[in-house]
């Protein structure tokens, strides 16, 4: 297992990006904590130059795991589960935009808080089926994998735990879409992380890594060990991401989480 950190641009709203800046000045504190890739959450890819963030990560030995989709529903509120059709159209036209930048950097694309936080009713499940399916459809012709992943209730109503999402994505039914594990959120609604992680078993796409209080790993009170092993135990081979808040300040969130986990994984 490699790690990465999700960066995103200096006008990120979303709180739990421990890097925020310039690509350049992310890439570089990425780089020297030690982590291996930088997940980009990316509002809007039409706006980035993925020319020059594909040799920006080349020239810091960084690899890109990851695209992070929710600032398309935090600050334009794009969401696949809107009673407003026009809206629901634009986030799917917007995920297929990730899909194709995703696709340049042979990244996964992220499915969290686009999915919505609107009521659950067998028409909105079927809005937000119908959105990911179509979503799934282009991941699939471009060969890009889409980690769907459940978020605590307080941000979501849809997909809150590992068994919801599988659920979800029994309905969509496609080879694109695994889940993601996001072990802040998990520490919130699963009632064993660990049977969870085995319950996604070969289905786990990707890994964002957060103690309790979406503070570094080793701030809180989650045992990243028994993860590990569970994640060892399901065979996962990805990356473990870390999206935590930037504290005490960005730069010893990202060392300290880099010595935490490396302690781990070290046996
Ligand atoms: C939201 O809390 C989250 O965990 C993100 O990964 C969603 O994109
Ligand atoms: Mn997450």
């Amino acid at each position: 297992m490699k790690l990465s950190i999700a960066v995103s641009e200096p006008d990120a709203k979303f709180s739990a990006l421990a890097l925020k800046g310039e690509f350049e000045d992310t890439f570089r504190a990425a780089s020297g904590a030690g982590f291996d890739g930088a997940e980009l959450h990316v509002r809007n890819p039409a706006t980035v130059d993925a020319g020059r963030v594909s040799k920006l990560l080349a020239d810091f030995g960084l690899v890109a795991p990851a695209i992070g989709t929710g600032r398309a529903f935090g600050e334009d509120g794009l969401c696949f589960s809107s009673p407003d059709e026009k809206t629901r159209r634009e986030a799917v036209e917007r995920i297929k935009s990730h899909i194709d930048f995703a696709a340049g950097f042979g990244a996964l694309v992220i499915i969290g808080l686009i999915v919505g936080k609107n009521p659950v009713t067998p028409e909105s499940e079927r809005w937000a089926t119908e959105c990911l399916a179509e979503c799934a459809g282009r991941a699939e012709r471009r060969g890009v994998k889409l980690a769907v992943e459940p978020i605590n209730r307080y941000e979501t109503s849809f997909i809150i735990t590992v068994e919801d999402c599988l659920r979800f994505l029994d309905k969509v039914g496609s080879p694109a879409c695994g889940v993601l594990l996001d072990t802040f959120h998990m520490n919130i609604e699963e009632a064993s992380i660990e049977n969870s992680i085995r319950l996604a078993g070969s289905r786990a796409a990707h890994v964002h890594i957060a103690d309790s209080n979406r503070r570094h790993p080793g701030a809180g009170h989650i045992d990243f060990r028994s993860i590990i092993e569970a994640l060892y135990g399901i065979g996962y081979d990805g990356f473990l991401s870390a999206e935590i808040f930037p504290l005490p300040d960005p730069e010893t969130a990202a060392v300290n989480t880099v010595a935490h986990m490396k302690k781990i994984l070290a046996g």
